[in-house]
């Protein structure tokens, strides 16, 4: 038996920008994910040095917390059974190019920057996720 989970889903700001949002959440309805809450939003490239501190080593850390503060982006607390990894598995690899066919980053990501969306990797991180961006959710 699998748990009923949630998960922390981020539209970026290519998919917003390219009036994506309605078909990305599409894909997370029909393929069985309820959107427990969600708000549209756009961080200050501190929020986002604050939410990717994990990759702060990475040579693409700034680049990557300038494309995540430029412009709207919307979070959403995804509910599913096995969520963190059913989400995972819907979005497909962080490169669109290595991305499965029938893929969230397959059919709208752009490259391995602009790859449309975000989900927490672990339920562990989920949870811290959740948390940053609704307080009082768990
Ligand atoms: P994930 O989003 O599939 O979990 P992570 O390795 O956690 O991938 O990387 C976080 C984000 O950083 C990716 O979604 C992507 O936007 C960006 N990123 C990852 N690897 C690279 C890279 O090699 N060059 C530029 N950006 C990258
Ligand atoms: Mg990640």
């Amino acid at each position: 038996m699998s748990d009923l989970e949630k998960t922390l889903s981020i539209i970026k700001p290519d998919a917003i920008e390219r009036a994506l949002e309605n078909k990305i959440k599409e894909e997370f309805i029909s393929n069985g994910f309820k959107i427990a809450k969600e708000k549209k939003i756009q961080l200050t490239k501190s929020e986002a040095e604050l939410f990717y501190k994990v990759h702060e080593t990475k040579p693409f850390y700034s680049d990557l917390c300038d494309y995540l503060s430029s412009g709207p982006i919307i979070v959403m607390i995804l509910e599913k059974n096995d969520a963190v990894k059913e989400n995972r598995k819907l979005m497909g690899a962080t490169d669109p190019k290595k991305a499965d066919e029938g893929t969230i980053r397959k059919e709208y990501g752009i490259s391995i920057d602009k790859n449309s969306v975000h989900g927490s990797d672990s339920l562990e991180n989920a949870k811290i996720e959740i948390s940053f961006f609704f307080k009082d959710q768990q």
